[in-house]
């Protein structure tokens, strides 16, 4: 009885026929390759303690300690994403792709739902690979020959222009002082893909080109790869997993539960450095 992937549209697979306490070697050479094709799993009806859910990222990779978000508490590697009733900022609510700042960037994340509103709280997901394929060979040879900055500073940071009612969520605005340097165009590590590397959350400019340069072409790049066609929509239930491959996808949590609360678990894997694609 083998498990089954249910491809999702331009990106994402729906992964079924699977419990994720018991994987055996076969299920998870599968799973490997589902995720690097299609940049992200989603599961449902796992039943996950935080020992298990450990135990299935370290499948992937070394567990990264997030700096900003509040761990569960007696579990320093995850994260917890909580949006509580009387609160109007989410966290991830515009386009981004996580951890672009650091000079590794980490290869994904393990998000578990544990409390989810019976409608809204969504999740976006876009293929930056896709995304690219879909533009004109010009632009493409243009955009194989550029790097980009990202930061965390104006997210994270002393100087991040966030809403009072984010107190608590973020935490050390003062070790927000990544930045890195990536190709616009990455070889996706493990797919081989030519990826679009760039993104609205953390992404600053082209280096040797100035903010107000980059702008337009990185506004043009934002609107492809977030054009519909390139996109899906998971709808949590408690007990879904969704595990996203950072090099390759995009995600949004779109906030349009107030009022209620939402409560996640997430466990972020350690990734490799990225090349260049060519
Ligand atoms: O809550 C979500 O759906 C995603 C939030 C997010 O951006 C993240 O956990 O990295
Ligand atoms: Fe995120």
């Amino acid at each position: 009885m083998g498990i089954t992937v249910q491809p999702q549209g331009a990106v994402g697979a729906e992964v079924g026929g699977v419990d994720l306490n018991h994987l055996d070697p076969a299920t998870l050479a599968e799973l490997r390759e589902a995720h690097a094709q299609y940049g992200v799993l989603f599961f449902r009806d796992q039943q996950l303690t935080p020992e298990a859910h450990i135990a299935l990222a370290e499948h992937w990779g070394e567990i990264n300690i997030n700096r900003f978000f509040t761990p569960v508490e007696n579990y320093p590697q995850i994260a917890e994403v909580r949006k509580e009733p009387d609160q109007q900022f989410n966290i991830g609510g515009g386009w981004h792709t996580d951890h672009s700042y650091d000079q590794i960037p980490a290869l994904g994340s393990l998000l578990y739902a544990k409390e989810v509103p019976t409608t809204g709280g969504d999740t976006l997901f876009a293929s930056c690979g896709v995304a690219f394929d879909t533009l004109s060979e010009g632009i493409k040879d243009m955009l194989r020959s550029l790097r980009a900055l990202h930061s965390s500073r104006h997210v994270f940071g002393q100087s991040a222009a966030l809403p009072d009612d984010v107190t608590g969520l973020f935490a050390n605005a003062d070790q927000a002082t990544q930045d890195a340097v990536h190709p616009v165009v990455i070889r996706h590590p493990l797919s081989g893909r030519e990826i679009l590397y760039v993104n609205p959350g953390f992404t600053t400019h082209f280096e040797g080109w100035s903010v107000q340069e980059s702008a337009p072409l990185l506004q043009f790049l934002y609107g492809h790869i977030a054009r519909p066609e390139h996109t899906c929509r998971f709808h949590w239930q408690p007990g879904s997993l969704a595990f996203w491959d950072n090099r390759a996808t995009w995600h949004l949590a779109v906030n349009d539960y107030h009022g209620h609360r939402r409560l996640m678990h997430r466990i972020t894997v350690e990734g490799v450095p990225l090349a260049a694609a060519r």
